[in-house]
This record gives structure tokens, C-alpha cells and sequence, in this order.
């Protein structure tokens, strides 16, 4: 094996990750106004500023929540969904139904809920600020997918050859390259977009598998999951991307989340080099 293969830069390090994620900064601090969705083809902005069935929720709130912009109470049990909405009440079940006992809260309505709890604010604007504050309240938002221990199978041995063979076939195996970033992707989501996703999903897909046939030295098993985390990571945040119009707080927190992706690859390349440096592969 030559010296040169090993010490190529991963394909699935921070360099390639940054190049999906590098507009990141530039629309900081922007308030979002409105949201876009497409409606039986027809494209439709919901405003945050703009509430036609006057019950008190925003018609873009409503899209979060899932009640009509043009009904005033959803669900008919008298309570308007704006009423019920700023009592922790869910709009669109009738009765007693809490927003809370939702099995799925998208991370918008947990941030709304937030807002109202936590800063009074009953009338919610996406702000990244704030969006800052509640991340920073709520870290697990920002964790990484987690790899069992049990699911990677390791080989007892540490021979210099199986850590050799082993990188050089990390090194083979590569994230897609030259797909649009993800701030392209989310800010302009359509039709193609599922497709250029679907795409990109499949192929992230067949890195996973590409790890999971590997043969794992024990003293790899750090890097393996490393590596397995970031691109089921990866393959998350941009799967999430399905649903940016109904939960927009998601997509600002995948993008806080991609930093950590980012720092996560450049540990295991440090890890990498320790293990060349230790069984001095060469
Ligand atoms: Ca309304
Ligand atoms: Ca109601």
C-alpha cells in the first residue's frame, strides 16, 4: 500500500461537508416573513403578517400548526385555533387535546411553544437570535446521530495489516460531490428539489452500505463509528429538507447541527493519524 493513499484527506471530511453547508452565514439574523408551499400545483405564500381568518394565528402559523388559514376554528369544538394555540391547545383535534401530546412536534412548534412559555412572546417570529437562545436551552437538538455499539462488529485483531487494508478502504468510499448546497435547496424548494434529494439520499445510502461491509479493527472501532454517524447524520439533515415549509426552526437548527458534523469529521481525521502514528503504517 502506498503512503500516499493513507494520508489523502477522507472524502467525507470537513473539506467536502463544508461545501454543502458554506452559505450558512449569510443569512444570519434574517426574519423569515413568509412561507411558500405548494398547494394541488399552485404555489402559495403564507405570511406571518397576514391572518385571513382573523382567529388570531398568522396564516404561515397555520401551515406550522396544520389548521386552515380560512377557518377560524379547525377543529369546530368552538374554540378558535388562535385561542387554543396560545392556551398550549391543540387547533386541529376537538376538545382537551394538548399540542404537547403530539407523538411528533415539529422543532417550529416547539420553538413557538417556547416563545410563549419562556419570553412571552405570543406572537412568534423566526428569528435567529432567538432560535440561538432556544437551542442552547434544548442541546440535544443538536446532537448527532448516535451509533450502537452492538451494531458494529469488530475483528479482536490490531494486525498492522488489517489497519492498513482497513484505511485504505475508508479512503476509498466518498460522499457525492458537487450536488447544490443545502441553503440552495432549502430556500427554493420544489419539484426538482425532490428529485436532486432523492438522489443525493440514495447515494448516501450506498456509503453507509460501503462502511458496513468493511472489516473493522478493533483498535478502528472509534473511527468506524465516527464515520457511520456522519453520514447517517448527513443523510438526516438532509432528509429533513422534505419538510422545510412546515417546520422551518428545523432547517436553522440543521444548519447549526452541519458545524458540529463539520467538527466531528476533523476528529476523526485526527483519529486516523493517531492510528497511522501508533502501528506506524506507513
Ligand atoms: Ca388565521
Ligand atoms: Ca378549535
Amino acid at each position: 500500500m502506498k503512503k500516499k493513499i493513507l494520508f489523502l484527506i477522507f472524502a467525507i471530511g470537513g473539506a467536502l461537508l463544508f461545501t454543502y453547508f458554506a452559505t450558512q452565514n449569510q443569512r444570519n439574523n434574517q426574519q423569515l416573513a413568509s412561507l411558500e408551499k405548494v398547494v394541488d400545483n399552485k404555489q402559495i405564500v403564507y405570511s406571518f403578517y397576514e391572518d385571513d381568518d382573523l382567529d388570531g394565528l398568522s396564516n404561515a402559523e397555520e401551515t406550522i400548526y396544520g389548521s386552515k388559514p380560512e377557518v377560524s376554528d379547525t377543529d369546530g369544538d368552538t374554540y378558535t385555533d388562535g385561542d387554543e394555540v396560545k392556551n398550549g391547545y391543540d387547533p386541529i383535534v376537538a376538545g382537551s387535546a394538548r399540542l404537547s401530546d403530539r407523538n411528533t412536534q415539529s422543532a417550529t412548534i416547539q420553538y413557538f411553544s417556547w416563545l410563549r412559555e419562556n419570553k412571552n412572546i405570543l406572537e412568534p417570529q423566526i428569528e435567529n437570535f432567538l432560535i440561538e437562545e432556544f437551542v442552547s436551552s434544548r442541546p440535544e437538538l443538536l446532537s448527532l446521530e448516535e451509533i450502537a455499539d452492538d451494531s458494529i462488529s469488530v475483528t479482536t485483531s490490531n494486525s498492522k495489516e488489517l489497519i492498513r487494508a482497513y484505511l485504505a478502504e475508508v479512503n476509498k468510499i466518498s460522499l457525492p460531490e458537487g450536488l447544490v448546497s443545502y441553503r440552495e435547496i432549502a430556500s427554493d424548494f420544489n419539484k426538482e428539489s425532490y428529485e436532486t434529494l432523492n438522489d443525493l439520499l440514495g447515494k448516501i445510502e450506498l456509503s453507509y452500505l460501503d462502511f458496513s461491509y468493511l472489516e473493522v479493527p478493533l483498535a478502528a472501532k472509534e473511527i468506524q463509528k465516527g464515520y457511520l454517524s456522519i453520514i447517517k447524520t448527513f443523510s438526516s439533515i438532509f432528509s429533513d429538507l422534505k419538510y422545510n415549509k412546515e417546520d422551518p426552526v428545523q432547517i436553522e437548527i440543521n444548519l447549526k447541527k452541519a458545524n458540529k458534523l463539520i467538527e466531528r469529521s476533523q476528529e476523526i481525521e485526527r483519529l486516523k493519524l493517531e492510528l497511522i502514528q501508533k502501528y506506524e503504517i506507513s
